[in-house]
């Protein structure tokens, strides 16, 4: 197969882009400490956990990793380019009977941290958390599939809490079901292809099927799995697949857990799923996302977000050239836009069709296209030598904010927009000439340079 985690790893091996981690760590704090101190970001392989056969992978998805993945170039064009193409060319995924992640199959005796090396995080988190479950679910009344990636804490033996926004589509489908007086069944896939991971986390329309995103990708169908028992598919290459039902009405009190921005938030109660049967490869690997504060978790929601905004801006304003969401901004509030020879007054448009399509982004920075809007540094640049602060910041106050949002206060915050474009009459830039600059990086060589 080449749509699973395992021809992703192989990619990176490939490319020398995964750390072994061979000595013995426990799944709780420390496999998580381990993975938070690696010196980059090469994927992590843990071939010995306390108390596990099963090998844990960490750090699978950042930009280098999925574009070795996906065997594209390294640079934000080629990821822009390849995503926006998969979610203007989507391909329907096909569904067969005959699929690895069914190869084992256990319904009876469930067991999940018996059979899963589920890590505890944070400190003042309730317990262990499945962090990279790829749910599935069904929509009662269509039938469409709707993918996404949310949190599960492990209460018993075969229930779990799932964190889910109210704003999201598997929140909606759970309230449509409940409505028909029928429960939602779900499948949860964990260890799947970067790829697949950020097609989950894609801005769709309510009924659009994630994973013909990731079809789009492959430039094939994706594979799924038909579920044993619930009528949810899986990714026929995941490594591991709970099969799970929502309890009607029953919710349990979290207690504290991270965000994404790396604090704890209090949500309150969310609602329980009884585990019904879990199926798994022949020697799976177990798939760990550090969450809060972490670049994995940044970069799966920023890669997706900012395609989809992309496409936003484009219709409001056609001369985008390419749209980025910061690690800095936590991979979903902040965002820099950089325009092909604006027009006056385009810079606002294309912030306004930014916070349009999508609620998290609370700042945009909109430069021009000569500016490489994924260093840090250059669109610092662009802000000290181009921005004039008395008419090129502008506040939107009062605009209803997603729950997630760290400074969220009476369900609002203030959006800005910094427009850090040049003027007409400009200082012109100070270049050595272009022909000399392009002769000399064509013949490098030449210097020998050690
Ligand atoms: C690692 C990771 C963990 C996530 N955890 C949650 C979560 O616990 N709850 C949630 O509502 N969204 C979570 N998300 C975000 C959703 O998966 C994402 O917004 C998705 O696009 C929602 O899809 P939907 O609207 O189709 O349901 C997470 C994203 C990532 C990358
Ligand atoms: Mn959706």
């Amino acid at each position: 197969m080449t749509q699973d985690m395992r021809a992703a790893l192989n990619a990176l091996e490939e490319a020398g882009r995964i750390t072994t981690v061979n000595g013995e760590v426990q799944v709780k704090y420390e496999l998580p400490a381990v993975l938070s101190q690696m010196a980059d970001r090469s994927a992590v392989i843990f071939r010995n956990v306390k108390g596990y056969s099963m090998a844990v992978i960490g750090n699978l998805v950042d930009r280098e990793n999925f574009a070795l993945a996906c065997g594209i170039e390294k640079t934000l064009s080629a990821s822009l380019k390849y995503i926006d193409d998969a979610t203007n060319n989507p391909i329907k995924p096909t569904v067969e009977d005959e699929a690895p992640c069914r190869e084992i199959v256990i319904t009876d005796g469930i067991d999940i941290m018996k059979t899963l090396p589920v890590n505890t995080f944070f400190e003042k988190e309730a317990g262990p958390y499945i962090s990279a479950g790829m749910i599935v679910a069904k929509d009662p009344e269509t039938g469409k599939r709707n993918v996404s990636i949310n949190r599960l804490l492990i209460l018993d033996s075969d229930l779990m809490m799932i964190g889910m926004s109210p704003s999201h589509h598997l929140h909606q489908l759970l309230e449509k079901a409940l409505k028909r007086g029928e429960s939602l069944g779900v499948s949860i896939s964990i260890g799947n292809h970067p790829a697949v991971l950020v097609a989950s986390n894609a801005y769709l329309k309510l009924g659009d099927d994630e994973f013909e995103i990731a079809g789009g990708m492959f430039k094939e169908p994706l594979k799924l799995s038909p579920g044993v028992t619930v009528d949810a598919e899986a990714p026929a290459g995941s490594e591991i697949v709970i099969e799970a039902e929502f309890i009607p009405g029953e919710l349990h009190e979290e207690g504290l857990v991270s965000e994404f921005h790396g604090l704890y938030v209090d949500y309150g109660k969310s609602p329980l799923l009884k585990v019904k049967g879990i199926t798994h490869r022949k020697n799976p690997l177990y798939q760990t996302i550090l969450p809060g504060r972490n670049h994995e978790h940044f970069i799966i929601g920023a890669m997706a977000i900012e395609t989809t905004t992309f496409e936003h801006v484009r219709t409001a304003v056609p001369r985008v050239k390419h749209v980025y969401v910061t690690e800095g901004g936590m991979g979903r509030v902040h965002c820099v836009i950089s325009l092909s020879n604006p027009k006056p007054g385009e810079g606002q448009k294309a912030a306004f069709a930014a916070f349009a399509h999508c609620n998290l982004i609370k700042r945009v920075i909109v430069v021009d296209d000569d500016i490489q809007i994924d260093d840090p540094e250059d669109v610092e640049w662009a802000v000290a030598a181009r921005m004039r602060t008395e008419r090129d910041i502008i506040t939107i106050p009062g605009v209803r904010a997603d729950r997630a949002e760290p400074l969220v206060k009476d369900d609002k915050i203030t959006k800005t927009i910094m427009i850090a474009l040049k003027e007409s009459e400009a200082l012109p830039k100070a270049e050595i000439p272009k022909t000399i600059r392009e002769k000399v990086k064509n013949n490098w060589e030449h210097y020998q340079i050690k």
